[in-house]
Parts: structure tokens; C-alpha cells; sequence
């Protein structure tokens, strides 16, 4: 999933992500309670609607957001108290009105409110904040009230194996429509993000979507998807966008180094993305030396389209039963630590 946390996938139109063969689209309950609100979503007729998207939406539930954009913070068993940036109020976001929240904003699948510890964390302050998001699930269920939008739980657990597979043991036998693991990418090692989805995925129903939050290199995708993993939802195809780098063969490309200057090629000759069927690595290196608003649109049209034909290429390998081989290079450790 392109992560569109303000109802639009930034720089990018719902006609341009359609072509990039994307097929869900991740917002966010706790930047869209503060602006524009969900009453004015639901007023403009849900979120598909107001930010025109007719494909499956999913919302998540906040929690992670006060937890990591939020200055002024107290978390408590009732739910999070913070400031708005904006304004200054304090607002309260608790598992119900996070709930209510995304009832009003009407996505296909919404997330329940959960506490993702900091890494590091103390096995300590790890099984409190677990217990909570346990607590704070059976409250989330007790207070949806739109049979029609699927809920989806959230393991946590931190990098404590144990803990993650007792949450994940208690949450399957809550039989929801589909499972989470958070708490994962939040600055621990990459071997320990693989481990600890490896012990996690195997105790969540196969036959139900099982989604790693936040994760989206290559690397971590191809390792989450061995493990069984579904869904994903990342900034990096945007964010490196509007940093002028695109994604190209597993590489980052930094549009404004001189190699692309009078480079007269577009940046993958195999990609069918509107970028590279219509733009050379010139005119793109031009744009991003330049600042040009189009640099960012034609940069995340690419990146997108070059992540979601990843995870293309990923499935029809895995029906052809050639995963393993064609992905060898992803599934093994990281060759330094900085990817
Ligand atoms: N919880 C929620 N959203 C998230 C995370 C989480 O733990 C993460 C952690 N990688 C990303 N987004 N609700």
C-alpha cells in the first residue's frame, strides 16, 4: 500500500496511482481527526469519495502516530492524551474514539489502537505496553460499529519472541478478519525485524491477510513474504520521491548527480510507468536540480510503479514455484547494515 496519510498519496492524482497498478491505499485517523476531521470526510461522503479513490482503503488507527509525531504526551489504560500541532488543544485519543474515528472515515479496513514500544524498550515496559494493546483491542472491538468495515489486530511484543507469540496466540483467538504485526522498523537491527517475523507470522491463520506495518525495502518485504507476510505499507517509494531518488533494480538513484546530466534514457527501460515511457534521466536530473513540483509527481509514479512490480514479480514467482532461487539475493542477511 502507498501510504496516503492525509487522503492523497502526496504529489500523486488517484488516476496516476491507479496506473502504477497499486491496489490499496493507507490513511491516517490521527492526521485526519486533526485536519480536516472525519466529520467533513463522512460529510463528503467517506473517504473514497472525498479524496476520489475508488479502490480498497485502509485506515490506520493512530496510535503509532501520537506515540511518534506527538510532543506532549501521557499515555494511560484510558488512551493517549497530546497536543494538537496545529492548535495546541489537547485532544484524547482513546480506542473507542479512535474507532468512531475511522467508522466516520469509512475505510475497507481499519486498525485497531495499540501501543508500539520504543526500541529499545525493557521486557518490562515491553509486556505492559503489550498487555495494553490487548486490552485496548477487546475495547476497539466492543465499540465498532460497522459490521461492513473489516477490523484488523496488532501483534506487538517488541524483539521479545515469547511475548510476540503469546499476543499473537491471544489475538487468533479472537477470530478477526485480519492481523497485524506492528512494533517492528521502529531503529531495531534488520536480522532482529526478520526474526522476529519469522516467529510471529506462522501463528497468524494463512488463510487470513497478515500485514508487517510500516516495512517496505526490498529486502524486508522479500524476507516478510517468506515468512508468509501479505500486506504492506511504506513511505520510501514517496519520500524518496520528494528527496529526488528513484528506485531503480534495487538501487537508489540520486537524480541530481552529474552521470544523469545528458543522460537521454529513461531510468528503466523495462519499467511501463508513465515516467519512463515518456522521460529520460536528463529531463528528470533538470527537474530536481530545478526543484520542479513534477520532479516529485513523475519520481513517485516510477517508485511506485517499481515497488508494486517487485511485489508482482514476488507472487508469480511464488506460483511458479521459483521464489527461493529468483530471490536469493533478498532473502539472505543484508550485505552491511545499511540496508
Ligand atoms: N502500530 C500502528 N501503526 C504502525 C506501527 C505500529 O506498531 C508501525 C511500526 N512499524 C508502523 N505503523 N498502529
Amino acid at each position: 500500500m502507498p501510504v496516503g496519510t492525509l487522503a492523497t498519496v502526496k504529489t500523486v492524482t488517484p488516476a496516476q496511482l491507479r496506473d502504477t497498478g497499486a491496489q490499496m491505499v493507507l490513511a491516517n485517523t490521527y492526521h485526519l481527526h486533526l485536519r480536516p476531521g472525519e466529520n467533513i470526510v463522512a460529510s463528503g461522503g467517506g473517504i473514497h469519495k472525498f479524496m476520489g479513490w475508488n479502490g480498497p482503503m485502509l485506515t490506520d488507527s493512530g496510535g503509532f502516530q501520537v506515540f511518534s509525531l506527538s510532543e506532549i504526551r501521557k499515555i494511560t489504560e484510558e488512551g493517549a492524551t497530546f497536543r494538537s500541532p496545529y492548535d495546541g488543544r489537547v485532544i484524547e485519543l482513546t480506542p473507542e474514539r479512535s474507532i468512531q474515528i475511522q467508522n466516520a472515515l469509512g475505510a475497507d479496513v481499519i486498525m485497531a489502537f495499540d501501543e508500539c514500544p520504543p526500541y529499545p524498550a525493557s521486557r518490562e515496559e515491553v509486556e505492559a505496553a503489550t498487555g495494553r494493546t490487548y486490552r485496548w483491542l477487546e475495547r476497539c472491538i466492543k465499540a465498532h460499529g460497522r459490521a461492513e468495515q473489516a477490523l484488523f489486530g496488532i501483534v506487538q511484543g517488541g524483539v521479545y519472541p515469547d511475548l510476540r507469540q503469546e499476543a499473537a496466540k491471544a489475538l487468533v483467538d479472537l477470530d478477526l478478519s485480519g492481523y497485524a504485526i506492528g512494533g517492528v522498523s521502529v531503529g531495531e537491527p534488520a536480522a532482529l525485524i526478520e526474526k522476529i517475523v519469522k516467529v510471529t507470522t506462522p501463528i497468524l491463520p494463512f488463510e487470513k491477510p497478515r500485514y508487517l506495518m510500516g516495512v517496505g525495502t526490498y529486502r524486508e518485504m522479500t524476507q516478510a513474504i517468506a515468512a508468509g507476510v501479505d500486506l504492506f505499507d511504506c513511505v520510501i517509494p514517496t519520500r524518496w520521491a520528494r528527496h529526488g531518488t528513484a528506485m531503480v533494480n534495487g538501487e537508489r538513484w540520486n537524480l541530481k548527480n552529474a552521470q544523469f546530466k545528458e543522460d537521454f534514457t529513461p531510468l528503466d527501460e523495462s519499467c511501463p510507468c508513465y515516467t519512463c515511457q515518456n522521460f529520460s534521466r536528463a529531463y528528470l536530473c533538470h527537474l530536481v536540480k530545478s526543484r520542479e513540483i513534477l520532479a516529485y509527481t513523475l519520481l513517485s509514479i516510477h517508485n511506485i510503479t517499481e515497488l508494486i512490480r517487485f511485489t508482482q514479480r514476488i507472487r508469480e514467482a511464488i506460483v511458479d514455484d521459483r521464489f527461493a532461487e529468483e530471490f536469493a539475493k533478498w532473502l539472505a542477511p543484508a550485505p552491511d547494515s545499511s540496508d
